[in-house]
């Protein structure tokens, strides 16, 4: 038998045991295991089995990395099929999470019983995926189809408590005691000669259904997963489950399955599930180091940055000291704070109680000595070196000694900043990305003289917040603010070349992004690229041979700052802020061209998405060549978690991998002919072309 799966008794009981680590996932060597364990079970005089799995999980689903790859030994329906014909009770017995997979291997049991703190789901839609092994047509059996149809559709985890209520377990056991719990369970099943419950065969709560709900969620599901496949197949097989017979049922699912497993869109999604594990991982990083316990941080600055940081620890029960100069703006920003949580609560994400629980973890504070025993110190304050050194100078001083300093910055030099302590091998950058409570990035810049310890505590405070962190090192907008940088600019001087905002944007946006790059500087406000520009005394300061578009800085002259002044590249609507074209602008960008001595052209869609997707890439290829980030899925999952990218492109990285870096490379090529002070092609990704490199190798 097959190494992970063993097959053994105790007494009249069988037990089929998984033991596949990490998560116990459903490989193919599984699948010949568990098929050659219950023909053993089949053949044994025992009067049940049950189904158990060993570490930290029960089987958490098909193993992710099979996928797209020839496929070997039985497959799932055989696999399920020899579970779900056993002709005695079987009792899958779940901790951990049961998930995808893993869930449907237990609806193929007769029975299921769990611990109170297993979780079970069908999260297959967050990998572009369906649930194919019979998961569509057996949850809505059991939960009904609309329960079933917003667990499948929104890949949710259902605590077991829940599931039990929903008829999904059928008993709960008590925590630390499910073999014995399960073994009893069957036992008690098989002495009372109780029907083996097959849930294929159950039909009651898939009949009579309102077809109405389908196309509800068809709706909503356009609106808040635009442009993904999955969610609709998702939907598709729910309601199948409602009007065919089981079979047929399954018949319609496995195609809709094959449809997507085949597809672009989950070969992305999964990749980018691998990245975003990968990036938690530091290449150079010793196997003894140990992460500090930090528990209790301060947060510099109570503005929109610094209230939604303090926040993501108050959420986790982290008590956060929150400093600010004046109490007045003490006061705004807790009243901030206070009104998001308070919104929360009124579309019912939280209690009034979990309100008072979480702001009573804030502790407002105008006195620096109040950092004093913290263990962790976020500084978001005002984007400025000079205002940065005074602020980690007096925090030296007054942070304890082994306390870790961390800034916010999104491009400033870190190693400057931590020149300025005694203590730089305990500074860090932590950029956090606006609503800082809300997105799920979080750029670790790791400055020169960063620790490891430092570098994993802050890579373990990263996942006990729930963000996903990518480590990045020192340079000017580090990985995703530099490549964004380029990205911008060409949008820029692609208006001064002949086109019009929208027609800058939209390409973009029908590609998948959640907006495009105009829409996204009026959102973020033109203001601060301006500052920053000023800063470097640009455009006097440019160095010979860069280019220039002066359109923004033409834009902030005239207090347009974008979507919070009502005007940008775009009107603003002032109840609905929607975005809507100003004439006054397209005469402006018309006039700046005259002036500037360019003739002005129609430009294709399909040239605008080469030249912002194109400018990422190749920018992303220099970052890499340079190291300052790690892998070429680090900067996927920045631009996915932190710039409107849908999973489904997977990240431009990924994007220009599907595309071919030999198409890409000659295209830069061309462009950097016709325009060479704005393009500068990569070595890394000229290398890749020629050789038939990928950069997701
Ligand atoms: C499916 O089931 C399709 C079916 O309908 C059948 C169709 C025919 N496969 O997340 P972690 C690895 S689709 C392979 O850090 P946690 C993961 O890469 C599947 N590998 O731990 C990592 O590796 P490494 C439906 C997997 O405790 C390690 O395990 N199921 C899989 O934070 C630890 O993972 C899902 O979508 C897998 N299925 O979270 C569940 N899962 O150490 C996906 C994990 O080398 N998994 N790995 O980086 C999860 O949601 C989380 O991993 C879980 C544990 C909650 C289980």
């Amino acid at each position: 038998m097959s190494h992970s799966v063993s097959y053994g008794r105790d007494g009249d009981v069988g037990i089929v045991t998984v033991n596949n680590p990490p998560v116990n996932a459903l490989s193919s060597h599984v699948r010949q295991g568990l098929t050659e364990a219950f023909a053993q079970a089949a053949a044994d005089d025992t009067i049940a089995t049950v189904l158990i799995c060993e570490g930290r999980t029960f089987i958490a689903g098909a193993d992710i990395s099979e996928f797209g790859k020839p496929s070997s030994g039985p497959n799932f329906l055989e696999t399920l099929g020899a579970i779900e014909n056993l002709p005695k009770p079987v009792v899958a017995a779940i901790h951990g999470t049961a998930l995808g997979g893993g869930l449907e291997t237990a609806l193929c049991c007769h029975y299921r019983v769990a611990v109170p703190s297993a979780r079970v789901g069908l999260p297959e839609v967050h990998l572009g995926l369906l649930p194919g092994a019979g998961g569509t047509q057996r949850l809505p059996r059991l939960m009904g189809a609309q329960a079933a149809l917003d667990a499948i559709t929104n890949g949710t985890h259902i605590g077991a408590k829940a599931a039990h209520a929903q008829g999904v377990i059928d008993e709960l056991v008590e925590e630390g005691r499910l073999r014995e719990g399960a073994i009893a369970f069957a036992r008690n099943i098989a002495a009372r000669g109780a029907p083996l419950k097959r849930v294929r065969d159950l039909n009651d709560k898939v009949s009579g259904v309102d077809p109405r709900i389908f196309d509800v969620a068809r709706a909503a599901a356009r609106k808040s997963k635009r442009g993904f496949q999955a969610p609709l197949n998702c939907i598709a097989c729910v309601e199948a489950a409602c009007t065919l017979p089981f079979d047929e049922g399954m018949k319609r699912e496995r195609e809709l399955f094959n449809e997507l497993v085949t597809g672009s869109q989950s070969a992305a999604q999964r990749h980018i599930f691998f990245a975003e594990r990968a990036a938690a991982k530091v290449d150079d990083m010793p196997a003894d180091v140990k992460p500090l316990a930090i528990r209790t941080v301060g947060v510099i600055g109570a503005g929109t940055m610094g209230g939604g940081i303090a926040m993501n620890f108050a959420n986790v029960g982290i008590p956060v000291v929150l400093l600010e100069m004046e109490k007045a703006a003490l006061d705004r920003g807790l009243a901030v704070i206070r009104g998001n949580y308070e919104r929360t609560a009124k579309r019912g994400g939280m209690s009034i109680e979990q309100v008072e629980q979480r702001m009573a973890l804030i502790t407002p504070t105008l006195d620096y000595a109040a950092l004093a025993t913290v263990d962790l110190v976020i500084e978001a304050v005002y984007e400025n070196m000079e205002v940065k050194k005074t602020v980690f100078t007096k925090l030296d001083q007054v942070a304890k000694p082994d306390a870790i300093l961390a800034s916010n910055t999104s491009t400033l030099d870190v190693d400057e900043i931590a020149a300025v302590t005694k203590r730089p091998h305990k500074v860090i950058g932590t950029h956090f990305f606006s609503p800082a409570n809300v997105m799920k990035l979080l750029e670790i810049v790791r400055g020169a003289k960063t620790s490891h310890e430092t570098l994993a505590t802050t890579l373990a405070v990263c996942k006990a917040i729930n963000k996903i962190g990518v480590v990045v090192g020192v340079c000017d907008g580090f990985v995703g603010n530099r490549m964004v940088h380029r990205y911008i600019s060409q949008a820029n001087y692609m208006l001064e070349e002949g086109a019009l905002p929208h027609e800058v944007d939209d390409p973009v946006y029908e590609l998948g992004f959640a907006m495009g790059p105009l829409t996204m500087s009026d959102l973020a406000g033109l203001d601060v690229g301006w500052r920053i520009r000023q800063g470097k005394g640009l455009p006097e300061k440019l160095p010979p041979g860069e280019r220039y578009c002066e359109i923004a800085d033409s834009l902030c002259e005239l207090g347009r700052y974008g979507q919070k002044t009502g005007a940008g590249y775009y009107r603003y609507d002032a109840a609905t802020r929607e975005r809507q074209r100003d004439p006054e602008i397209e005469k402006l960008i018309v006039e700046h061209a005259k002036t500037k001595g360019i003739t002005r052209r129609a430009i294709a869609p399909t040239e605008v998405v080469e030249r912002l997707m194109y400018s990422l890439i190749n920018e992303g290829a220099w970052i890499l060549e340079e190291g300052i980030a790690q892998r070429a899925s680090d900067i996927d999952v920045i631009y996915v978690y932190g710039y409107g990218v849908p999973s489904y492109l997977g990240g431009p990285m990924f994007y220009a991998d599907q595309v071919g870096l030999d198409k890409v490379y000659a295209r830069v090529c061309e462009f950097a002919k016709a325009d060479p002070a704005s393009w500068h092609p990569a070595p890394l990704l000229k290398k890749l072309a020629e050789s038939g490199g990928k950069f997701n190798a």
